[in-house]
């Protein structure tokens, strides 16, 4: 557990990268009492400055002995760095929030976001997991319906943006754009096709059920989450040429009816979430407007009239910030106040 002090010693583990750059800008804008703030990335970026508050930070080499002395870590350089690195800072007694999917399901370790599962924070040894963008947005949007009308099964297709896999997807939209729109021949070293101009059926690596392993996170981390493992889900996962903002639809078959208004109504009481819908004048969350912001924007909330029980919504959230950075800073601040 986190001892209670005025101010704590902060670590940002991928600092250099699309996520670590928002951590450390949200934690200044929300004032996170940091009493040193300590970055770190490859060797490719020693040395660098980032800047925080009125100084300039420099960037170290992450090594295991690095962590004493540092009270949280925010991770955010891959999966296998994760799985590297964060046995050695909880063994420290520093405590690790894992922005990857190397801990996620581990039965040892919480997978929290603050707006749905925050008590299950006081059970952690060392390492919290900060779930996946996709499955984060979904999960604050659904919790406050499942807990009035229980929900049976979830069918979701996802719109994710580039930013989602880092710094260099946003570099090869942008440039594959600039390809096109000068004639010349697109190049590709992020995904495995041209993304600009383009949508991409693939997340990440596909498993043998035929489904990819992002969409089996939504799965997985949505029970973990929820802590139901009754709910049924199957989910379809694109990439689309946006630079930030996930869009998400998502149809619900509940076990007590409620109608779009119900649900509005019951949408609007929740935490971290702005109703986005208005039909009538043209107004629903667009990932353009949804991009730099913290809540989760719903919208398109109507009843699925080929069931019974059953609603589709739109689902639109900044991917960086409530999908990875904020989230992790907001579970930071939730280990604040638990902590004695
Ligand atoms: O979420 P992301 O964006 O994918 O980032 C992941 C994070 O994990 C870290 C990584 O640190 C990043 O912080 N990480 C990865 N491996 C790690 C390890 N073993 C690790 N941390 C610890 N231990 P990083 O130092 O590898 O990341 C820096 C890279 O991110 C680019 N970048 C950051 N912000 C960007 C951005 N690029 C575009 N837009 C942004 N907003 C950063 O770019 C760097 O590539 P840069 O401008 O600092 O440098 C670009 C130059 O680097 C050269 N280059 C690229 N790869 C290599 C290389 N040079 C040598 N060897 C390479 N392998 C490019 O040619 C360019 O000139
Ligand atoms: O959190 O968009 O597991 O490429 C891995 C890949 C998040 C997004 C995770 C992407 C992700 C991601």
């Amino acid at each position: 557990m986190l001892k209670r002090k005025d101010k704590y010693v902060v670590a940002v583990v991928g600092a250099t990268g699309a996520v670590g750059g928002e951590m450390v800008s949200i934690l200044q804008e929300r004032k996170f009492p940091v009493s040193e703030l300590r970055l770190f990335a490859s060797d490719r970026s020693e040395g660098k400055k980032i800047e925080f508050k009125d100084d300039e930070i420099k960037v170290e080499v992450l090594k295991e002995d690095v962590f004493k002395g540092i009270d949280i870590a925010l991770f955010s350089a891959g999966a296998q760095r994760s799985k590297d690195f964060a046995p050695f800072a909880a063994k420290d007694g520093c405590v690790v929030i894992d922005n990857s999917s190397a801990w996620r399901m581990d039965p040892s370790v919480p997978l929290v976001v603050p707006e749905v599962n925050p008590d299950d924070l006081k059970k952690h040894t060392g390492i919290i997991a900060n779930p996946n963008c996709s499955t984060i947005q979904m999960v604050v949007a659904l919790k406050p319906i499942h807990d009035k009308a229980k929900i049976k099964r979830i069918v979701v297709s996802t719109y994710q943006a580039v930013s989602g896999t880092g710094a260099k997807a946003m570099d090869e939209l942008l440039e594959q754009t600039k390809s096109l729109l000068s004639f010349q021949d697109v190049k590709c070293n992020v995904y495995p096709y041209q993304i600009a101009f383009n949508c991409l059926p693939q997340i990440d690596v596909f498993l043998e059920n035929g489904y990819t392993k992002e969409e089996m996170k939504m799965v997985n981390e949505t029970r973990k989450i929820m802590g139901d493992n009754s709910i049924q889900l199957t989910a379809t996962t694109v990439r689309v040429p946006v630079f930030r903002g996930h869009s998400e639809c998502v149809n619900i078959e509940t076990e007590k009816k409620l109608t779009a208004n119900e649900a509005r109504a019951i949408l609007a009481e929740a935490p971290g979430i702005i109703i986005f819908d208005a039909p009538d004048k043209g107004v629903y969350p667009l990932p353009i407007d949804c991009a730099g912001k913290d809540a989760v924007y719903v919208g398109r909330i109507r009843e699925d009239e080929s069931i019974p029980s059953g609603l589709n919504m739109w689902i639109v959230s900044d991917n960086l910030r409530k999908g990875a950075a904020l989230n992790a800073v907001q579970i930071a601040e939730k280990l604040i106040e638990f902590a004695q």
